[in-house]
């Protein structure tokens, strides 16, 4: 099984999508997922121009061969545009080992570890009104967990909450990104607003969940977590900048808060001492930006030994392809937390054919050898890319801070 050729797609049904298909010598496909949402462009070029090149010929079957020839081989290792590609190579690479095994993906990861993968779905509103009605559609959905965002009065739009009645998108079909304001201390006393009344609508067996985006400081996130413990959240996400992993260390002294983190991370060693020191609860990198299967499994075989769970990031801008891969990792693995659960746009089911199923609060990768998902080539012709950047925030002084 030798590879033939490996084509990029740039498309955009609803948002922009990178994916690569690589086809062998005896007519196979796999498919890998390389969206970077607001740099696809960049992907695609690493892909189509330094990668593509080189996987002509090679084995398809040499998975972990070909990861490190294309990690190590690079020199300039890591960072999210060539891990975003090389996760696109191993994905598809798994994808045509289990469809030439004629097996679903998880049964090549170890067999399933559980009947289904627990999955949380998002409710946002600009009010509390708003957000409490979204909360219900998710648990009339079926959801017992739930991640609530809500707008902060004199803000504007802000991360997570949807401008209209469809789900949240951050990325905007413009040229230039769009600018929100934030202001620390206005956001600080509202969310124990929202959690309270999440919790007095709802009552104490439903999971909550808040992402707050890497917006604040240490001591500011410290504080956060202290003042929600009363209302028992299952998670805060990315309390703090990313980069500092020492910060979660203060944050750990002042309360046990659940915290999760690793959406923007790219390798294992992101997490180095978040994981050596117990600084998390869950890990929540994605197949599609942390380096493929093959590296993700690593790190969350390293996550276990910590007891720390996966909670794989699920937003609507990691594929149909890459959600699939995610969904196979899920079930398979023994630390497996909970599985994000953002769905696509509409015109996505279009481009992409998926075996995966939701259902009550959960979903299943299906049955299909592979990962379950068909590419339609002329559907993604029909949406060509549209540049659409992320926002950015600015404070009320012009100060352009963490979005
Ligand atoms: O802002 O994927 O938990 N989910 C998130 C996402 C990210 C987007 C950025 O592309 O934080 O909504
Ligand atoms: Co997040």
């Amino acid at each position: 099984m030798k590879i033939a050729a490996a084509d990029v797609f740039v498309s955009s049904p609803g948002r922009n999508y990178v994916t690569l298909r690589v086809t062998t010598d005896d007519g196979r496909t796999g498919l890998g997922d390389a969206t970077l949402n607001g740099r696809e462009l960049a992907v695609a070029a690493y892909l189509r121009e330094h990668v593509a090149p080189l996987l002509i010929g090679r084995d398809a079957h040499a998975i972990e061969d070909t990861w490190q020839y294309l990690y190590r081989g690079v020199y300039w290792r890591r960072g999210p545009v060539t891990m975003a590609a090389i996760a696109a190579v191993d994905t598809a690479l798994w994808d045509l080992k289990a469809k030439a095994a004629g097996m679903p993906l998880y049964q090549l990861l170890g067999g399933a570890s559980r009947t289904h993968v627990r999955a949380y779905g998002h409710a946002n509103g600009g009010t509390i009104e708003e957000l409490l009605e979204s909360v219900a559609a998710r648990v009339a959905e079926g959801f017992g967990a739930v991640r609530v965002q809500a707008g902060v009065a004199g803000l504007g739009p802000v991360y997570g909450v949807a401008d209209g009645d469809g789900p949240y998108e951050p990325a905007r079909r413009q040229a230039t990104p769009p600018v929100e304001r934030w202001d620390t201390r206005a956001y600080l006393r509202h969310i124990p607003t929202v959690f309270a009344a999440v919790r007095d609508r709802f009552g104490p067996e439903l999971d909550v969940l808040h992402d707050v985006h890497h917006r604040l400081t240490p001591m500011q996130a410290a504080r956060l977590g202290a003042t929600l413990e009363e209302f028992d959240p299952y998670w805060l996400e990315d309390v703090t900048p990313a980069e500092n992993q020492e910060a979660l260390a203060l944050v750990r002294r002042h309360t046990t808060v659940p915290i999760a983190t690793g959406e923007v991370f790219n390798t294992v060693l992101d997490y180095q001492y978040l994981i050596r020191d117990q600084l998390i609860d869950f890990a929540r990198s994605s197949v599609t930006h942390a380096g493929g299967i093959t590296a993700l499994r690593r790190i969350f075989d390293h996550a276990a030994l910590y007891q720390i769970r996966s909670a794989v990031h699920g937003p609507s801008d990691i594929s149909p392809v890459g959600f699939a891969a995610a969904l196979h990792l899920d079930l398979a693995l023994h630390n497996f937390g909970i599985q994000e659960y953002m769905p696509h746009p509409a015109e996505a089911a279009e481009v992409f054919h998926v075996a995966y199923r939701y259902a009550d609060g959960a979903l299943h990768p299906g049955e299909a050898p592979g990962l379950g998902v068909e590419f339609d080539e002329p559907a993604a012709a029909r949406h060509p890319y549209r540049p659409a950047p992320l926002p950015v925030c600015r404070l009320a002084d012009g100060t352009v801070h963490d979005w």
